[in-house]
């Protein structure tokens, strides 16, 4: 019974663990950063795994780059315009033009049907474009 106990405490952690394990990140630019367009943006995940759109796997999905509009509530779509950005064939960086100003990049993951996974597959930094 004591071992049993023990594995079961052992898999919660793993479970608690992977859950906190599941986050995405900037690679470039950094918050704060000062940049000229066009401008490098590299995706990090961990946790899920990168797929087109149009496949709905479980824990997959693409990176979106929204500007100045924070992250999206899970399960809501993804607006597909000028400033939602959609990486729908899977790219995990991209390059993109920005007038001089500061600006709000929020990364966002979404599931094969551009349904968001929420603020907690979400980053928002702010850079400056010179
Ligand atoms: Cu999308």
């Amino acid at each position: 019974m004591k071992l049993l106990k023990f594995t079961f405490a052992g898999l919660l952690s793993t479970f608690a663990f992977s859950a906190l394990a599941q986050s995405v990140d900037f690679v470039t630019p950094k918050n704060g950063a000062v940049v000229t367009s066009p401008f490098k943006v590299q995706f990090a995940v961990d946790g899920m795994k990168v797929a087109p759109a149009g496949q709905m796997t479980p824990e997959g999905g693409h990176h979106h780059l929204l500007i100045n509009t924070g992250a999206i509530a899970a399960g809501e779509n993804i607006p597909m315009d000028d400033t939602h950005k959609h990486y729908g064939k899977g790219q995990t960086d991209t390059e993109i033009t920005l007038a001089p100003g500061k600006y709000q990049l929020t990364m966002q993951f979404a599931n094969g049907a551009h349904q968001s996974y929420g603020e907690k597959l979400s980053k928002t930094i702010e850079v400056t474009v010179k």
